[in-house]
């Protein structure tokens, strides 16, 4: 069976009944968009009769206690591949994202891929991806809708989750129309967004406080303050007591100064591996950017992984940046 092939959402989901056991999988450093989706489609498959069983490489956020993180296996607990007939990804743009998931998937495995990435390359047998969606919680409503399966409270929830973290509480410039009228529709399912709004946004650590006081101390900018930029180093993990987790959403600050149009923050994961994201305001695209480096995402949001010092990674993230985008300068 040749992959590639993309589906009309009836096509997508006639295919999806034609199989009975799903392995169900996201991308490596899952957030709220991957994980809000992946259980509302488990919950569409179960109630569709199908068995299903959730892999990933990594555990489940701690900083998502809204969702459910039951039933979620680590791919290390899984021994034996094989045993389904089918695998179904959401939010991946590539069939690396899930890691060594990928192990599990056999030559016979037909592949269902569920994702609103631009930089989405249809690896898969059965592909229902929308670049227009503001997340791929928006494309699984769909898949509900096509289905004709109405949303419990739960999956409401879980839709919820991955658009308003997606689309930061509706704010980006990906926010769709849609995207708000799929949550009126999820928010008369009586789902309580106070409380799920506080669980995602107002909890955060001392630790993770006291780390984001470092490194906002260190925030630096260039070309008139368009780029701005600032390194994390495992040193300032170790002396804050915060962990990797704790940096997710830390971009979201340098997106917040007033003049910038290009920002990257960069972690050091270990020794000789940084892990970086990018934001965009206005025309600026850095899934030009992170493609540079391998990696990947949306014109607005995008990231990569550089083999490389902090010092090494942040001179070529700028050698590429100039190359693209001289005119930040002028
Ligand atoms: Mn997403």
């Amino acid at each position: 069976m040749k992959t590639g092939k993309k589906d009309t959402l009836s096509e997508f989901c006639r295919a999806l009944k034609r199989h009975k056991r799903f392995l169900l999988a996201c991308h490596v450093a899952p957030e709220g968009d991957a994980i809000g989706s992946l259980l509302a489609v488990d919950s569409l498959l179960r109630r569709l009769g199908k068995k299903t069983l959730i892999v990933n490489e990594d555990a489940f956020p701690e900083r998502l206690p809204c969702l459910s993180a039951k039933g979620w296996h680590l791919h290390s607990e899984v021994q034996k591949p094989g045993n389904f007939d089918a695998a179904l990804l959401t939010d991946c743009p590539t069939l690396e994202r899930i890691g060594r998931v990928r192990e599990l998937l056999g030559p016979g495995t037909v592949i269902f891929n569920v994702d609103h990435h631009i930089s989405n390359n249809f690896f898969g047998h059965h592909n229902y991806v929308k670049p227009k969606a503001s997340a791929t919680g928006e494309v699984v409503f769909d898949l509900f809708k096509q289905c004709k399966l109405p949303l419990t409270r739960e999956d409401a929830k879980n839709i919820y989750v991955a658009i308003a973290t997606d689309t930061g509480s509706f704010k980006y410039g990906t926010t769709t129309a849609e995207a708000h009228k799929i949550a009126a529709v999820l928010m008369a399912k009586d789902i309580d967004i106070e409380k799920i709004n506080d669980q995602i946004y107002s909890s955060y650590s001392l630790n993770k406080m006291q780390l984001y006081s470092r490194l906002l101390g260190r925030v630096q900018t260039t070309a008139l303050g368009r780029i701005a930029w600032v390194g994390m180093h495992l040193e300032d993990l170790k002396q804050s007591g915060a962990t990797h987790e704790d940096t997710e959403g830390f971009i979201d600050f340098l997106r917040s100064l007033r003049e910038v149009s290009v920002v990257f923050f960069m972690s050091e994961m270990r020794p000789g591996e940084v892990k970086v994201s990018f934001r965009a305001k206005g025309a600026y695209d850095v899934n030009r950017i992170a493609t540079e480096f391998g990696g990947g995402g949306h014109r607005k949001a995008s990231g990569c992984s550089v083999r490389a010092t902090l010092a090494e990674t942040q001179e070529r993230i700028f050698d590429v940046i100039r190359r693209h985008y001289p005119s930040l300068w002028l």
